[in-house]
């Protein structure tokens, strides 16, 4: 049985109603801090866990008989730039609770670090699977750290701990809350509801980016691939689209052609994307366990302004 935290959040909600349907509605526990009328809660087991809860966290693992741990419960980026104590005590505290349960219920275990693991001087065009990672923001800095921390759960007390480094993540289910890269999705709302968004991030910007549902089939092919093959572990490149807003508008504008495209840059969170890789290198994910994303910046906006 899979627990999963941060089950109501914009990976959350997805991945446990992709899980329920690969694995069966009473095979994944959804958990989250607060409880929602959604169908995440409605459709299989659901509990309320803060992940500061070390105590409720290892009697819920006991209680469902947990083998598989997947931990998405945490701050992004611009929210953590905005509260970095309480970043550092979620974050890091809810994963160190996270590992220790795995541990100790000897779990396989999964939890994403970002491109927000990278940093200014991280070379940036195609941006290497072992390379420097010295980031300058928070949640950056709770990225790398968790990287390392899973690896030494790895190599110290044999915990299968496996991780992507997710791009920033488009979806129409839930709305991302707090992050950096969430320009791009607010902008298709803005075209389907306004034909007209204000960007926050400057135009010529690059990041990477992936459809939800290519991030969803990344985590469940990575947790099923032969272990003997796992070169690395903590944490995998994924991305499937480097694009910048003006990329984005032109996308929108085969749908919508009237779409209006504007600026009003927010300097926190425009720091933070300039600190970011502009596109990175996924060839270990793809030689280690097959990683091929399906959707391209065309099919994605098409399926998005489709669904929303
Ligand atoms: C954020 N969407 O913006 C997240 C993600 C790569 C970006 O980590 O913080």
């Amino acid at each position: 049985k899979i627990l999963v935290t941060g089950a109501l959040g914009q990976i959350g909600s997805e991945l446990v109603m992709k899980l329920r349907e690969v694995y069966g509605n009473d095979s994944v526990l959804a958990t989250d801090i607060r409880k929602e009328d959604c169908e995440v809660v409605h459709s299989g087991p659901f509990e309320i866990l803060d992940v500061q809860d070390a105590k409720r966290f290892s009697s819920l693992a006991r209680e469902y008989h947990i083998d598989t741990i997947m931990h998405l419960a945490a701050l992004l980026s611009a929210k953590a730039e905005a509260n970095p104590q309480l970043a550092w005590t979620i974050n890091m505290g809810g994963l160190v609770n996270a590992l220790e349960v795995a541990r100790e219920h000897n779990t396989q275990f999964f939890t994403p670090s970002s491109i927000g693991a990278f940093g200014p001087n991280t070379p940036k065009s195609r941006t290497p699977q072992d390379t420097i990672q010295r980031p300058t923001t928070m949640y950056g800095v709770n990225k790398v750290s968790g990287e390392l921390l899973c690896d030494y759960y790895y190599q110290k007390f044999g915990v299968d701990t496996r991780g992507v480094r997710f791009p920033g993540l488009i979806s129409y289910v839930t709305k991302p809350g707090g992050g950096t890269t969430d320009y791009a999705v607010e902008m298709y709302y803005g075209a389907k509801e306004n034909k007209a968004y204000t960007s926050y991030i400057k135009s010529g910007t690059y990041m990477d980016m992936m459809y939800m549902p290519d991030a969803i089939h990344a985590i469940i092919q990575l947790m099923e691939a032969d272990s003997s093959r796992l070169i690395h572990r903590n944490a995998f490149n994924v991305s499937a689209i480097s694009a910048e807003p003006e990329d984005f508008a032109q996308a929108i504008r085969k749908h919508i052609p009237d779409f209006q495209l504007s600026y009003d840059v927010d300097p926190i969170r425009q720091a933070i994307a300039e600190s970011w890789p502009n596109s990175i290198n996924c060839q270990a994910a793809k030689e280690e366990w097959g990683f091929q994303p399906k959707f391209d910046l065309h099919s994605m906006s098409e399926d998005m302004l489709e669904k929303i």
